[in-house]
């Protein structure tokens, strides 16, 4: 029997289970990631992808300290958004492909990925394209007299564009419950932040009335901590914020992206890895702190790669949209 759930109310895990809970997330997206690399190589998904590895604290940490249904809107790199907000790997993995099954029947693919049971209005290969989407969400409820709260996922390549800024103002000054949420991996596509961005990134929240903060994005428990104060400001009607997330992607800018040298080096790349790597920091506060030892991280670890691993048999197996159906379901 499964248990109901009530949107309105705020998830109440605390403690270990709360971190535990985290931890398994932060899992699912890395193999969920791992494997649409190797679906890619082998050339099994049409596209490309843009992948999350590397970036994992960021989405659970904020997300896990939404209600289910609050709003979140997601980018291009927008996986692991779903699958923190409760999106299910086997529906997302039948997307991917293309397939009958998959969250926008097989239309949509890695870029277009949304799902309204879980308050996912979807991610947007326009980057900043989503801002004005969140923004709209967070007047809607306000209105409604809903409670609810939109989060607002992008990267640091969307300071450049004129909208974010646009809806921050509106935000501001009605008061919206809304978060803005910098990603800011360092790169947009091959280019350093510090080349397109000019002055303090955290300046520009201020500038419009809107606090700021700053957050660790390889510490999953750092992100929560702050998106639960954010979160119940807004949600009281204190308004929107600004938070600024240094974070670091593993991989290429999308799957096709394996010679980054031009661009950035190995050792850089390397000391992310081995020094900042959020799975392996949070298993390693984990166990220091008597949360969990080797052998319960690896069930973990080993329930995980099983969900998996059947998810892609079952989206592998799964039937494609009838070509008949070409022009359903599609906006141009
Ligand atoms: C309006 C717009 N301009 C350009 C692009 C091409 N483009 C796709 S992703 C990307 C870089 C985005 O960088 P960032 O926002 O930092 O996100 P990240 O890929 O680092 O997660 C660009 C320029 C686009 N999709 N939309
Ligand atoms: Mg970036």
């Amino acid at each position: 029997m499964t248990t109901a759930v009530n949107p309105t109310k705020h998830n109440s895990r605390t403690g270990a289970e709360l971190h535990l809970h985290m931890y398994r997330r932060m899992l699912m997206i890395r193999l969920f990631e791992e494997q649409v690399n190797d679906l890619y190589t082998r050339a099994l998904m049409p596209g490309l992808a843009h992948l999350y590895i590397g970036e994992e604290a960021v989405a659970v940490g904020v997300c896990e300290a939404l209600r289910p249904d609050d709003y979140i809107t997601s980018t291009h790199r927008g996986h692991g958004h779903c699958l923190a907000k409760g999106a299910s790997v086997d529906l997302m993995f039948a997307e991917l492909l293309g397939k009958e099954a998959g969250y926008c029947k097989g239309k949509g693919g890695s870029m277009h990925i949304a799902d309204p049971a879980t308050g996912n209005l979807g991610a947007n290969a326009i980057v900043a394209g989503s801002t004005g989407i969140a923004t709209g969400a967070a007047f809607s409820a306000q209105r409604l007299g809903t409670g609810q709260v939109a989060v607002c996922f992008f990267g640091d390549g969307a300071l450049g564009q004129g909208v974010l800024y646009e809806v921050m103002n509106m935000a501001a000054l009605w008061k919206l419950p809304v978060i803005y949420v910098c990603e800011n991996n360092l790169y947009g596509e091959y280019t350093h932040f510090s080349e397109t961005t000019a002055g303090d990134i955290l300046a520009r929240g201020p500038a419009f009335g809107v606090p700021s903060e700053q957050v660790d994005g390889q510490d999953v428990r750092a992100v929560y901590a702050v998106t639960r104060t954010l979160v119940e400001r807004a949600r009281e009607g204190g308004g929107p914020s600004l938070l600024l997330v240094n974070t670091y992607r593993y991989m290429g800018h999308h799957v096709g992206d394996v010679s980054r040298d031009y661009y950035r080096s190995k050792q850089e790349e390397q000391q992310w890895k081995t020094e900042r790597d959020p799975i392996r920091l949070m298993s390693d506060w984990l166990t220091s702190q008597g949360h969990a030892d080797r052998a319960v991280l690896d069930k973990i670890q080993a329930e995980v790669k099983a969900e998996i691993a059947s998810a892609v048999e079952f989206a592998l197996a799964a039937p494609y949209p009838n070509p008949s159906e070409v022009d359903e379901d599609v906006y141009a």
